[in-house]
């Protein structure tokens, strides 16, 4: 298996996963302004969409999407442990953080990215994360993870996206638990080995 990689970019939810997994595989990194490979060849060629993360399986099949892609990897793990078994009451608020997360905090970020977006959109933007983080924040007061007080595959995403507010100069001071949270994930040994290869930690 094979991870198609970003420094620091969504793709780390799914790299996250695959460690926390114990799963074999070979990350890539990708440069996104160039969308190159290491080797300088184009990465259009292994997602014309031209975005990551791309998980490429042993049979050589290419996938996208971290929501589709971090339940791939969960159920990989056979003891449920990263994400609980098909029809099982207790999948649903783990895929429902998936989309949720994907949808509402996620594709807000990426409007934050753009040097282009209008001020107000920032603003709008920034507004609708702040409740979003304000939820969590209420969420946390009384688990260590966000489905309860086991580590899943929607906490690896959550993670990541918001970790970019230590990119974009965004505080979560205003939401302690929150904050407790995402240093509680930093310092899971899988997380902490994800991030020093993606060259985030010395
Ligand atoms: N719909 C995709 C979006 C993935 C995405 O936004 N990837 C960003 C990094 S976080 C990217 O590779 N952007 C570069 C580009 O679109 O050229 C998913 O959920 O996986």
């Amino acid at each position: 298996m094979k991870l198609y990689y970003a420094t620091g970019a969504c793709s780390l939810a799914v790299h996250i996963a695959i460690r926390e997994a114990g799963l074999a595989f070979e990350p890539v990194k990708v440069s996104l302004p160039a969308h190159t490979l290491p080797d300088g060849s184009d990465f259009y060629q292994v997602n014309p969409r031209g975005y990551v993360p791309v998980l490429e399986l042993d049979d050589g099949s290419r996938h996208t999407e971290v929501a589709a892609l971090l339940q791939y990897v969960g159920d990989q793990d056979a003891s449920h442990r990263l994400l609980p078994a098909h029809g099982s009451s207790a999948r649903l608020p783990v895929l429902g953080l998936l989309a949720f997360i994907s949808s509402e905090l996620h594709k807000s970020f990426s409007w934050l990215w753009s040097k282009d977006t209008a001020e107000s959109t920032r603003q709008t933007c920034q507004d609708k994360l702040a409740k979003r983080f304000a939820e969590f924040d209420q969420r946390l007061a009384d688990s260590d993870y966000l489905t309860g007080d086991g580590f899943t595959v929607a906490d690896a995403y959550a993670f990541t996206i918001i970790n970019w507010c230590n990119f974009l100069g965004m505080s979560l001071a205003a939401y302690p638990k929150l904050q407790a949270y995402m240093a509680r994930v930093a310092a899971r040994p899988a997380v902490q080995e994800a991030l020093r290869v993606e060259g985030l930690l010395k």
